[in-house]
This record gives structure tokens, sequence and C-alpha cells, in this order.
């Protein structure tokens, strides 16, 4: 191996995506190896967790874990900031969309019937409540979470709102976070961010 290997699943979404995005915004040019869910199996214990993203360096073993490889791609790249408090700050938004993401995913492998309750009740009650706190600490010089600078912890929120926002999520409205206008605005500034439209033009 010769250049960064990113391994994750073949769809432009979630955890995969977010690396993804910030191993191009950060300049590396990197393998974007896609995997077909009939070839996951084979591959899964092989994964030093058993799950995707991983990322391989040269001369270093494979690292998984979503945020731990954000982190050090956007410590390397100016995509996370040196101030250790400051980057704690990022770190614990980044660690609420893995929060998200652990209460919405099971629903992905239920039935129909359970599916439904369980989107409806995340919709009464943890969704809101996860916009809200989200909102709650995002400042209000924007666009991004740290102002005019563009950094891993907007990768992430973008993919968190975008999850939602297309209408394809079964039982939860488009518009579940369109009262958070500081996290619709992380979404958006990312979405228009020239590196961002650089790699979906690719
Ligand atoms: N804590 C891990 C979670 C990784 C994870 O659950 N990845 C999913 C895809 S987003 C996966 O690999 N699913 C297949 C499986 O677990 O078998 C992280 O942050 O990377």
């Amino acid at each position: 191996m010769t250049r960064p290997r990113l391994t994750y699943f073949d769809a432009p979404v979630s955890r995969g995506e977010e690396c993804r995005l910030a191993l191009h915004l950060a300049g590396i040019d990197f393998e974007d190896k896609r995997i077909s869910q009939a070839e996951w199996p084979a591959l899964k214990e092989q994964m030093p967790f058993g799950a995707l993203p991983v990322l391989e360096l040269p001369g270093h073993p494979p690292l998984a874990q979503t945020n731990p490889i954000l982190l050090l791609i956007g410590r390397r790249h100016g995509l996370h900031p040196t101030d250790d408090f400051e980057a704690a700050r990022h770190e614990a938004m980044m660690q609420h969309v893995e929060e998200l993401r652990h209460n919405v995913t099971p629903t992905i492998r239920m039935g129909d019937v359970e599916k439904k309750a369980a989107r409806e009740a995340l919709v009464a009650g943890f969704l809101p409540a996860w916009g809200k706190n989200a909102e709650r600490n995002l400042g209000s010089a924007g666009p991004f979470f740290a102002g005019a600078k563009i950094h891993v912890v907007d990768l992430k929120l973008h993919m968190a709102v975008r999850w939602f926002i297309g209408g394809k999520v079964d039982h939860i409205p488009a518009t579940i976070f369109a009262s958070f206008p500081k996290l619709m605005g992380v979404h958006d500034a990312v979405r228009d961010h020239a590196g961002v439209k650089s790699w979906y033009a690719k």
C-alpha cells in the first residue's frame, strides 16, 4: 500500500462519507475502497472492531472508529482545533452525533410494525431533544460550529442532518430539525463549501 486507504460500504452516507469528505478536504490522495454488502461477512472479522469505516495509512496498522479517524485527519490537516479545550468541545459534539446514530440505527433492521412504533417514539422524544441540544451548543457566529472555518465536527453535523432532510427515512419527517436554524445552517454551509462540492463533482 503506497497511499492511504479508506474502506467503507458502497454508499455516500454516514460514518464512511464523513471520513471521505475529511480526507478530501485535507487534500489527501486516498484509495476510496467501497465494499458491497455481499463482501462484508468475509471481511468483518478482519477489521479491528468488526465494523467500518477503517483507515489504513502506510506504515501503520488499520485504524477503526470514526471519531478517532476524523480526529487524526483533522489534527494533521488543520480541520480540528489545536487548543485542547476547544478541541474537546468539538469532540463532545462529535460524540453527540454518534449518540444520534446509536439511537436511530437499530430501527433500520426492525420489521415494519416495530419500526413504525420505534421511529414515532424517536420523533416524539429523542430526535427533537437531540436537535435542541445540538442547537444549544452551536455558537451564534456561524455558519460552522466554530465560526467561519470548517472542521471535522461540521462534517458529522452535516451528515446527521442530511440523513433525514431528504425525507427518505420512513416515519421520520424531513422537517425534523427544521426548527433549529443554527444546525440547519451548519448543514447548508457544509453542502455549499467549495471543497465539499468538489468531492461530489468528481
Ligand atoms: N463505533 C463505530 C461504529 C461503526 C459501525 O457501526 N459501522 C457500521 C456502518 S456505519 C457497520 O460497520 N455496520 C456493519 C456491521 O456492524 O456489521 C464507529 O464509530 O466507527
